[in-house]
């Protein structure tokens, strides 16, 4: 952390009012620009052997035979490892996040494209390369399921004949909201508009791959795992299950982490793999995916088929909204979410309006494809439902040649509707639309671009004005009806003030790069009067650290935040009780300001928190009942999830010689109620930004009828660079959640939900003159043109 005197024009010190406040640089960031970085890929241990994974070339495979022998005779190659060596150790399958089972490595068949089916452990990294390619698999190649529309035809092949009696493809079938009552609006509505609407699947690709090192101590069976992970206590309580090792003999350690974006949350077969490779050689073993394994295995995300209907009356009101969603999950079901939860939280696909009734019927098969649904920057599904409700509203707007900003506004659920329990059950804790929307428009110039519009298409050019607003819900819990495989989402947090009034706080969430070590230091500061810079952050390290289930679903600010929040007043309370022995008055004559207590009406008499902390733990007697030291831990477990939202205004310009889309501009205006670091938040919202151009313009992880993953590589599922994005122009409103202690809502994921809306209707109002309603991510030009010569969308 900088000094007052180092910091650059425009980063003010304050040191006294530190949430909000103008530009405070991230405390992680001198390590990070100097390469002091210290990733998974950094850490090297004496005699670390490494581990590499073989992977099925098809979809769809029996395992005939696996000849390990010639692989076994490579000179620098310690062990390897099959299924059936697996199955003897009682670890060839895994649960998943979502109660199903996933193969650590195949035994009887293959299911996907990259599946894991055997590792070698080498002495580095090349030996266990080659090794793989020594090793002989014979195998009996199937059908594969590969047309999620087909999955659940009688004669589809069976993926899943693992699971007792399984016979087909179907995981599980789940509803929400009120068919009959959806369904009597829709039969008594003016106007009535459907459409299909495809959530491609899309991979969240971290600039870091997945990885780990493990290291078994066989003297005192202590296991230390250095791991690619957004949930290392979560973890280690897994491990302790699966593998079953003492769970006070793990020790899960996520160092820095290069980008997570939900794709780190679940524990992937190489871990495993790594974690047994050390134990059968004793040695420290590191297992780093490379980028093609990362995209063809790890995390996928979306894969939603889905119908949208919207019901509302001639004048633009909208009724209902009812929704048939198809899901592919991939060969094993992945998901990570709350366990009641098994579609996410996109229950929430209501959106942002006051509506008499709504329903969702779904359903969720296995395809033969890397286990899907898993994340990225989603709030657990919110993507798809914000993008399902903003396009169907869009959809709405075109038949009623409405303007769709307009249309939105006047639906809007109202301030004084808040707490505003939806019609499938959600409780949105505040919000306040009308005035946030307002900005963008304002920002953006609305009118303005309307009337260029106008004239542009009498100039026959393609101008798009694409609007989106969303409402999210992150922060899970409360515990009570959310878990992940029975572990409650709850956060704990520990404070200690040392005597010379320096502090550390210890959180159980996990920056991927965030910037907690920044904001969550502005967060204690704030409530102990200890400046940002003399408070050290730690996390990321079960045995430093209390029990928590981690950082995804944009929670930790939520969730994690508020337990900062409320450990450093509890040890303010009782900074306030010794501060009472010391200033020789009750407890009541004291008033807190800017980091001391003073005596009411007597300022003079005061004393600093670094004076009440080295009284803490000095000489002399405390007052009556109360124990030496300052510090306090606690477990905030949230009342309610917090509601964010945002209004986003994209402006496209079409080529129409090559249907090339350029995003001109986009405006994105967040409420994400108590903001602590305004900059960091600009950085959060960016990042998602930039999210949406790739999901709407070009990345799709697609596959061919063989089942082969066409996106591979960084050649062939593209991700935006700065090339392709505008100057974002960003803004904000600030409504505070009501139970969170400081009003923070969460903010990690707004813009990658909110923006893909926003693009697409863009896309799809500048070519209104081809009286074209939807089309569907990613708007490549080839899909752009295809459009506008009215070729049939793809399926
Ligand atoms: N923040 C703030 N004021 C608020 C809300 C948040 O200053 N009112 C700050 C926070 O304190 C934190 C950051 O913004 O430093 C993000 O906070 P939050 O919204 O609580 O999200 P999390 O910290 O829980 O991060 C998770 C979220 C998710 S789920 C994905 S996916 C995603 C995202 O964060 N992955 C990321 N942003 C990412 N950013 C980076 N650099 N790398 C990732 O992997
Ligand atoms: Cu859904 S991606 Mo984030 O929750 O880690």
């Amino acid at each position: 952390m900088t000094t007052t005197d180092e910091r650059p024009a425009g980063f003010e010190n304050n040191d006294h009012k530190p949430i909000g406040h103008g530009r405070m640089l991230r405390k992680e960031d001198p390590r990070f620009i100097r390469g002091r970085g210290n990733y998974v890929d950094d850490v090297q241990l004496p005699g670390m052997l490494h581990c590499a994974i073989l992977r099925s070339p098809v979809a769809h495979a029996r395992i005939v035979s696996i000849d390990t022998s010639a692989a076994e005779a490579h000179p620098k190659v310690k062990a390897v490892v099959t299924g059936a060596a697996l199955t003897e150790l009682g670890l060839a399958w895994m649960p998943t996040l979502s109660g199903d089972v996933q193969a650590v490595l195949a035994t009887d068949k293959v299911r996907f494209q990259g599946q894991e089916v055997a590792f070698v452990v080498a002495e580095d990294r090349y030996a266990a390369r080659d090794a793989l390619e020594l090793i002989d698999v014979e195998y009996d190649v199937l059908d594969p399921v590969v047309d999620v529309r087909t999955a659940l035809d009688p004669s589809a092949p069976v993926i899943r004949d693992d699971l007792d009696g399984k016979q087909n493809n179907h995981i599980f079938d789940w509803e929400t909201g009120d068919e009959a009552a959806t369904e009597a609006v829709f039969a008594s509505a003016d106007v009535v508009v459907s459409e299909d609407i495809v959530y491609p699947r899309v991979h969240p690709a971290p600039m870091e791959t997945c990885g780990c090192v493990a290291e078994y101590d066989r003297i005192d069976s202590r296991l230390t795992l250095w791991s690619t992970s957004q949930a290392p206590h979560a973890h280690r309580t897994l491990y302790a299950i699966v593998a079953g090792l003492p769970e006070h003999k793990i020790r899960v350690i996520s160092p820095d982490i290069g980008g997570g974006f939900g794709g780190k949350v679940p524990i992937y077969p190489g871990y495993v793999c790594a974690i047994v490779g050390s134990i059968v050689t004793g040695k420290p073993v590191k297992w780093m995916e490379d980028r093609s394994e990362n995209l063809t295995s790890t995390g996928f995300a979306r894969d939603y088929i889905m119908r949208g209907e919207i019901a509302a009356t001639r004048d633009g009101r909208i009724l209902a909204v009812r929704t048939n969603v198809l899901a592919d999950h991939g060969a094993f079901n992945g998901v990570a979410a709350p366990v009641k939860y098994p579609a996410g939280f996109f229950g929430v696909f209501t959106g942002s309006y006051d509506l008499q009734a709504a329903y969702c019927k779904m359903t969720a098969v296995y395809t033969n494809k890397a286990p899907g649904g898993v994340a990225y920057a989603c709030s657990f599904r919110i993507t798809e439902a914000v993008y399902l409700i903003e396009r169907i509203v869009d959809c709405l707007a075109y038949e009623l040649e409405m303007d769709p900003v307009e249309l939105r506004i006047k639906n809007f659920i109202q301030p004084d509707q808040f707490p505003y329990r939806t019609k499938t059950g959600w409780v949105y804790d505040s919000g306040d639309y009308e005035p946030t929307m307002r900005k963008a428009l304002e920002l953006a110039g609305y009118e303005e671009l309307r009337r260029e519009q106008v004239e542009r298409r009498a100039r026959g050019e393609l101008m798009g004005i694409g609007v989106s607003f969303f409402t999210e819900a992150v922060g899970a819990g409360p515990r009570k009806d959310m878990d992940i495989l029975g572990l409650g989402m709850a956060d704990g947090c520990e404070l200690r003030v040392h005597p010379t009034g320096k502090a550390v706080v210890r959180l159980s969430v996990q920056s991927q790069g965030q910037g907690h070590e920044t904001t969550f230091a502005q967060i204690v500061a704030e409530e102990i009067g200890i400046p940002p810079a003399d408070i050290d952050v730690v996390h990321g390290d079960t045995d430093q650290t209390p029990f928590g289930l981690g950082t995804y679903g944009s929670r930790s600010t939520p969730v994690s935040g508020a337990a900062a929040a409320l450990v450093a007043r509890k040890v303010r309370d009782k900074a306030r009780i010794i501060a009472s022995g010391m200033l020789e008055v009750s407890v009541a004559d004291l008033e807190w300001v800017k980091g001391a207590f003073h005596v009411k009406g007597d300022p003079e008499k005061s004393v600093t928190i670094q004076d009440i902390a080295m009284r803490a733990h000095g000489a002399g007697d405390l007052p009556e009942g109360i124990e030496g030291g300052l510090e306090a831990q606690i477990c905030y477990n949230p009342e309610n999830l917090t509601y964010p939202h945002g209004a986003y205004i994209c402006v496209v310009d079409i080529d129409p010689g090559t249907a090339q889309v350029k995003v001109r501009r986009f405006v994105a205006v967040d409420d994400c109620g108590t903001r602590i670091n305004p900059m960091i938040i600009e950085g959060q919202v960016h990042r998602g930004l930039t999210d949406g151009v790739g999901m709407a313009l070009m990345e799709m992880i697609a596959f061919d009828e063989d089942g082969n993953c066409l996106g591979g590589s960084l050649m062939d599922y593209l991700i935006p660079t700065a090339l392709e994005v505008p100057d974002w122009e960003t803004g904000f409103t600030v409504t505070p959640s009501p139970h969170h202690p400081i009003g923070a809502k969460g903010v990690g994921e707004s813009a990658t939900v909110g923006s893909p809306p926003a693009i697409v209707n863009a896309v799809v109002d500048a070519l209104k003159p081809f009286g074209i309603r939807h089309a569907d991510m990613p708007l490549t030009p080839s899909r752009v043109w295809d459009a506008m010569r009215g070729v049939p969308r793809p399926p």
